[in-house]
């Protein structure tokens, strides 16, 4: 009962919330939010890719290597167009050749850069590698929205309890089969989510708020911490400062610590899941 659920489920998603656009359709560039399917060869990103679409579309190959370069597939998804970005699998750099693999990988790259989230693809049959997490890593430090697609769980009994994966807390675990289509439709209904924590505003009337509460649960010095305003600097992705009397800076009277509190709890208020957000000081 529970796979044909599943399968239900599964049938209704496909058919009535994703769209291909018609080839003429034109979307303003900044409209379309864009993942990229990354991963290391062979662990089924484009597999999951034409899961995603129902359709044959990347070449699928049990051969590594089959994915030249970006192949870019354009959805509606809830009246959001999504572009889904299938990259070759980058393989370390030692091993890269002359020629096609090595664009292949330098497109992954410029790929990651230029999406506004990464599909981070591992294999639950291969333990987590150095590429995972350089790959894991390239995204953290373009600070792009990040969710760990677990795939191939078809493979394991257990797939929860074997993985060991980088620890980025805030980025979404799916287990998934990309080829037995299992658990694929919770991945755009996730992505949307990832989107609107990407780009939330806070009003300053409720981060005034939030701060006065931090303050007084951690009892922090009232002289110092009334003096100090939380600001919304940016979004996609958020972006907070605290703007400090240039004495206390001097005086170092915010600790690291008290900013990594400040994090936390802003991601526990405001749920800030598959994106990096980051909290500075400011004069
Ligand atoms: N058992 C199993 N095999 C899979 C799954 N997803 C992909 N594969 C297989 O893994 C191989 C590589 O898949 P592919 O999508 O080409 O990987 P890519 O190199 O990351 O694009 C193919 O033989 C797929 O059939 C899965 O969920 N379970
Ligand atoms: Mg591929």
């Amino acid at each position: 009962m529970g796979d044909l659920l599943d399968r239900t489920v599964d049938f209704l998603f496909n058919k009535s919330d994703l769209i291909k656009p018609e080839e003429d359709e034109n979307f303003d560039e900044k409209e379309i939010y864009k993942v990229a399917i990354i991963g290391r060869p062979n662990v089924g990103k484009s597999t999951l890719l034409n899961g995603l679409l129902g359709e044959e579309k990347a070449i699928v190959s049990s051969f590594p290597h089959t994915t030249r370069g970006p192949q870019d597939t354009l959805i509606l998804y809830k009246n959001q167009p999504v572009l889904l970005i299938d990259t070759a699998g980058i393989r370390q750099k030692r091993k890269i050749g002359p020629g096609i693999e090595k664009l292949g990988v330098l497109k992954t790259l410029e790929t990651i850069k230029k999406s506004d989230l990464a599909l981070l693809v591992v294999d639950i049959f291969q333990d987590v590698q150095h590429q995972d997490k350089a790959l894991a890593k390239i995204a953290l430090k373009n600070k792009k929205s990040l969710i760990f697609i677990i795939n191939k769980c078809d493979l394991e009994d257990n797939p929860e309890l074997k993985l060991a994966l980088p620890i980025i807390t805030w980025a979404p675990r799916l287990f998934i089969s990309a080829k037995q289509k299992k658990n694929i439709n919770q991945i755009l209904p996730l992505i949307k989510k990832i989107k609107e924590n990407q780009n939330r505003i806070i009003s300053q009337e409720n981060l005034n708020i939030f701060l006065k509460k931090v303050i007084l649960e951690k009892g922090w010095p009232d002289k110092i911490w009334e003096k100090i305003e939380l600001k919304q600097k940016k979004f996609n992705p958020p972006e907070f400062e605290l703007k400090t009397p240039k004495i206390f800076i001097r005086r170092k009277q915010i600790h690291q610590a008290q900013l990594n509190i400040i994090k936390k709890e802003m991601r526990r208020r405001w749920r800030f899941d598959g994106v990096p957000i980051e909290v500075s000081i400011s004069a």
